[in-house]
């Protein structure tokens, strides 16, 4: 990484789960941040992802290579009002455009307040003056005005990693204007699109009434100034291209590519939550089965789905329809010896999946909304530059906006799913290697490093 303009300033990352050194298998965003920390030296403050009899009694620290960890436990009545209540049963789908899954309750917004008041506690001891701090995401909104109620002047920036709705769609959420407009407090807020940020200003214009000034920065109704701005979010796509490369070598990929005996791979992989379209994806591959006859025996479909948040019910239930959903594909499709579908629902290693991506000749990323779509921009970093696969991508991930020569389609409308893996599975070298080659370069022109450092200079601007 090369160091912009506020490589002078100790970085301070708070997040709500932190990706301790040796700990967690770390993902793409979780890498750069460390990359970010380690480089400059820095703080890295969050939940210690541990439950325990009260919140946040005492402050978990751990140095390693440069970075300071600092975690907090929180109680079982904190983590379940604050993430599994608040932020994940009210905040992520009202994010995700699903007003109908918000279960709002006032006490889940208590204990969200709570846990940011505690993080906000802790964390104001351990800031120096000159410290630049980077809050990430939809758990920490309200951090900032919490900071600066304890007189913290530091600059402060968020990034939303999710989409935002429309404000037509986000006044839906109860006390919404107390909630969003703490945003305020921060210097910079940081989405992944220009749609999110029309989306934001929007909001913030007409709803709380604050201003745009002639420089593009915004004034609170209450007088405060910040920015905000669009910072497409990437992935390391120099490593993923190497681990990919490597990864053939792993006896685990050359079992699934003896396993497909010649069949064509169309893969997926997505954490297990309704917004990544999973029930509708099943439903456009069992469409190609059905209107294609002829692909049948030809291809093999792998669904990777990792469940998480399994303590919100409609985690619970999209689980099981797609158990229901992958049994009955199988049921009609299958023969003694092939079965149209592969469901798993564990977690690999991720060099193994880049393995896995570059043996599927279609990625299959068609997620209802998300944010940005790390999966597909991983999916094209990590194909053979020689025979490289097709990327269908939906329209309504941040990813879209960047990876236009992929095939873009509606994931709601199975014909047009179907159409384009068809399209895919068909589709010539030579229109493959010159879509591949026109997404690789958006890739490498804007990887992690570029994005991670282009925030900071905005933030420290
Ligand atoms: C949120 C936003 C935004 C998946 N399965 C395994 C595994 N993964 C890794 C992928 C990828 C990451 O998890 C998933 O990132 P996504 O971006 O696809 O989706 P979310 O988890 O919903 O992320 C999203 C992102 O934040 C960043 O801002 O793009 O819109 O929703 O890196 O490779 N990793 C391993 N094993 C697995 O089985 N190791």
């Amino acid at each position: 990484m090369t160091a912009p303009r506020h490589a002078g300033a100790r970085l301070v990352v708070v997040s709500n789960r932190v990706a301790l050194p040796r700990r967690t298998a770390a993902g793409g965003l979780a890498s750069a941040l460390q990359a970010a920390l380690c480089e400059r030296g820095g703080l890295w403050f969050g939940w210690s992802g541990k439950l325990a009899a009260e919140t946040a009694t005492q402050v978990h620290r751990l140095h390693d290579a440069k970075v300071d960890y600092a975690t907090i436990d929180l109680s079982h009545a904190d983590h379940d009002d604050f993430y599994t209540g608040f932020a994940n049963g009210a905040l992520w789908p009202m994010l995700h455009y699903r007003p109908d899954l918000v279960d709002y309750r006032r006490s889940h917004l208590h204990g969200y307040l709570r846990v940011n008041e505690a993080f906000a506690d802790r964390l104001q001891r351990l800031i120096a003056p000159d410290d630049v701090i980077w809050v990430h995401d939809y758990h920490l909104i309200p951090l900032a005005a919490m900071l600066r109620r304890r007189g913290v002047k530091n600059r402060i920036g968020f990034f939303l990693h999710t989409p935002l709705p429309a404000a037509g769609l986000l006044i839906a959420l109860p006390n919404h204007r107390e909630l969003l407009e703490t945003l305020a407090s921060y210097d910079l807020i940081g989405v992944h699109t220009a749609r999110d940020l029309r989306a934001l200003e929007d909001y913030f214009l007409h709803e709380t009434g604050a201003t745009m000034r002639r420089d593009g920065r915004m004034r609170s109704a209450n007088g405060r100034l910040f920015r905000s701005a669009a910072f497409p979010i990437s992935i390391d796509t120099a490593g993923i291209a190497e681990a990919a490369r490597t990864a053939g070598s792993n006896r685990e990929i050359g079992q699934l590519r003896d396993s497909l005996e010649g069949r064509s791979l169309i893969i997926g992989v997505d954490r297990l939550d309704y917004s990544k379209g999973l029930p509708q994806r099943f439903q456009a591959y069992a469409r190609l089965l059905e209107r294609a006859p002829e692909l049948h025996r030809r291809i093999t479909f792998l669904q990777i789905a990792p469940p998480s948040r399994g303590a919100v019910l409609e985690y619970r239930q999209i689980r099981r329809e797609l158990e229901r959903s992958a049994g009955h594909i199988n049921g009609k499709y299958a023969a003694p010896d092939w079965a149209p579908i592969r469901y798993i629902n564990k977690s690999f290693p991720h060099k193994l999946l880049t393995g896995y991506y570059r043996t599927a000749r279609v990625g299959l990323v068609t997620p209802l909304r998300d944010g940005m779509n790390l999966v597909a921009k991983e999916y094209v970093a990590s194909q053979d530059p020689e025979d490289p696969g097709v990327l269908v991508l939906s329209r309504f991930a941040g990813a879209a906006q960047e990876l236009t020569d992929a095939l873009l389609v509606n994931p709601a409308d199975t014909e047009e799913v179907a159409d384009a893996l068809q399209q895919a599975l068909n589709m010539p070298l030579a229109e493959r290697r010159q879509r591949w080659n026109a997404m690789m370069s958006v890739l490498r022109e804007n990887d992690i490093t570029v994005w991670c450092n282009a925030f900071l200079r905005a933030l420290c601007r």
